[in-house]
């Protein structure tokens, strides 16, 4: 357990208030016509992204409902409609595997073959006995959705919130098991992810050294027609060889039906993620809080989030270098790059003080420059890295959701001088830019899909709490 005044015992998750004094308060405003704009565009863009039982990430780039995009979403769209925040998070759940795994795409059966690759002809997970009807993938992505579930019940609590959590308990509650049962190939107490895609952050640097060990050439990439570069510019997107590589290891995957049995021994990309492993005690913490509305014992909840807390500073914290690492399993080493990834963590109320005090300093130094006053937005890698790319997606811009899962996490460790530096910063670059998908690093300039739901839905979150 945390003893420092940063990280103290049952300071509250990822719903916490900024709490006390501090920082400027004029930066934690945008000024009230500016504020009225963004949230008009942001609600303007989670209308047109709505489809019929869900939010599409992108209309363009990504058709189909993306599991962690949907909670992001829902958090979101609970200040503004709050029955289609629950709608959203019924309809991915409606989708899990018996196994409780919650695929990270369910196909929209009404899109024609060819809107998105791969697509479910390429994952075809009704070979895999425990998918569902609905054709979706096989793989997941962080469980940030009990948190969102909590945060959305939070700011609209109902007759029918409480309804929609008594429903999602127990598949939440799967999902964990899924994830640290099956997933605990490494045996530590922590779930490791399969493919880059599990991480949410596809492209980062921190897996270049694990997909360099997967055997791929570009030239397989002839065989199939790549979706994103019709819709965005090839030099913010992953290159060829990079998809060579995501289609190998899925093609591994799909070979074994998608079981989890035996990978440690046959599986070409194995690693413990930090942003992951975070965001399932984070969501322990949340089920806790969740239990206690819904008539169920919090008390496992509170137990299992602390093993995950302590399997996580022993297994991926890095006294050297004083942040989190991937931990590579066909290696058993820490991953070296430095990226977003390692800040994560900080989601966690329980995060002992000393691993609190060094993301701090990791995250305040000049490779992410977090400060109470930012002159240029948080990066998803570290600046100061000579494989730092201001374009390329997930290895440089700036992304509403790794700030906003950090800026929540200096709230629930109090510190609301840097929570509010970097709120501002997130409100200024999407009032300033609209809701891309991602944002030049320097310039602020906005990149990949230009009317993404969750820059917008995190973006509404931001602007209504100070
Ligand atoms: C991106 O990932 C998909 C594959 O899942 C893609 O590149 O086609 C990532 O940014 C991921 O985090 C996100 O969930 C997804 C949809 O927004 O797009």
């Amino acid at each position: 357990m945390s003893a420092g005044p940063a990280g103290r015992p049952g300071a509250a998750g990822l719903d916490a208030a900024t709490g006390g004094p501090g920082g400027d308060p004029a930066a934690a405003r945008i000024g009230v016509e500016r504020a009225a704009a963004l949230r008009r565009l942001a609600i303007d863009t989670l209308d047109g992204n709505w489809e019929h039982d869900h939010t599409v990430p992108s209309r363009t780039l990504y058709p189909h409902q993306w599991s962690w995009d949907s909670a992001f979403i829902a958090v979101g769209l609970a200040h503004i409609r709050p029955d289609r925040a629950w709608r959203e998070l019924r309809t991915l759940f409606a989708a899990q595997w018996a196994d409780g795994r919650v695929p990270h795409i369910v196909f929209n059966p009404a899109l024609p073959v060819g809107s998105y690759f791969p697509g479910p002809e390429f994952w075809d997970s009704a070979r895999a006995p425990a998918a569902p009807a609905a054709a979706t993938s096989g793989i997941v992505q962080p469980p940030i959705h009990a948190p969102a579930a909590w945060l959305a019940h939070r700011r609209a609590p109902s007759e029918a919130s409480v309804r929609a959590l008594g429903w999602l308990y127990p598949r939440l509650v799967a999902q964990q098991r899924y994830l640290t049962g099956r997933r605990d190939v490494g045996g530590s107490g922590l779930a490791c992810l399969v493919h880059p895609w599990e991480s949410g952050l596809d492209n980062s640097p921190a897996w270049d050294a694990p997909m360099a060990a997967v055997p791929a050439d570009a030239a397989v990439m002839r065989a199939y027609r790549r979706h994103d570069t019709a819709h965005a510019d090839a030099a913010q997107r992953p290159t060829d060889l990079d998809y060579a590589r995501y289609v190998a290891i899925v093609a591994a995957y799909r070979a074994g039906g998608y079981g989890d049995a035996g990978l440690a021994g046959r599986h070409p990309f194995l690693v413990e993620c930090p942003l992951l492993n975070a965001a399932l005690g984070a969501a322990e913490h949340a089920l806790a809080r969740i239990a206690a509305v819904i008539g169920a014992d919090p008390g496992p909840h509170r137990e299992r989030a602390a093993r995950i807390t302590a399997a996580l500073v022993d297994r991926l914290y890095d006294p050297i270098t004083g942040t989190f690492h991937p931990r590579d399993l066909h290696t058993d080493r820490l991953i070296p790059a430095r990226t977003v990834l390692g800040l994560m963590p900080l989601i966690l109320p329980d995060l002992p003080a000393r691993q609190v005090r060094a993301v701090l300093a990791e995250a305040c130094s000049p490779r992410f420059g977090l400060a109470a006053r930012m002159d240029r937005p948080l990066t998803t890698h570290d600046r100061t890295a000579p494989d730092f790319e201001p374009v390329r997606y997930w290895r440089g811009p700036s992304w509403l959701n790794t700030s906003w899962l950090l800026w929540r996490g200096l709230r629930a460790h109090r510190r609301p001088d840097l929570a509010a530096g970097l709120r501002e910063s997130m409100l200024a670059l999407v009032a300033l830019n609209g809701c891309h998908e991602y944002f030049h690093p320097d310039t602020g300039a906005g990149l990949g899909s230009p009317a993404f739901s969750w820059t917008a839905s995190l973006a509404l979150d931001a602007l209504a709490e100070s």
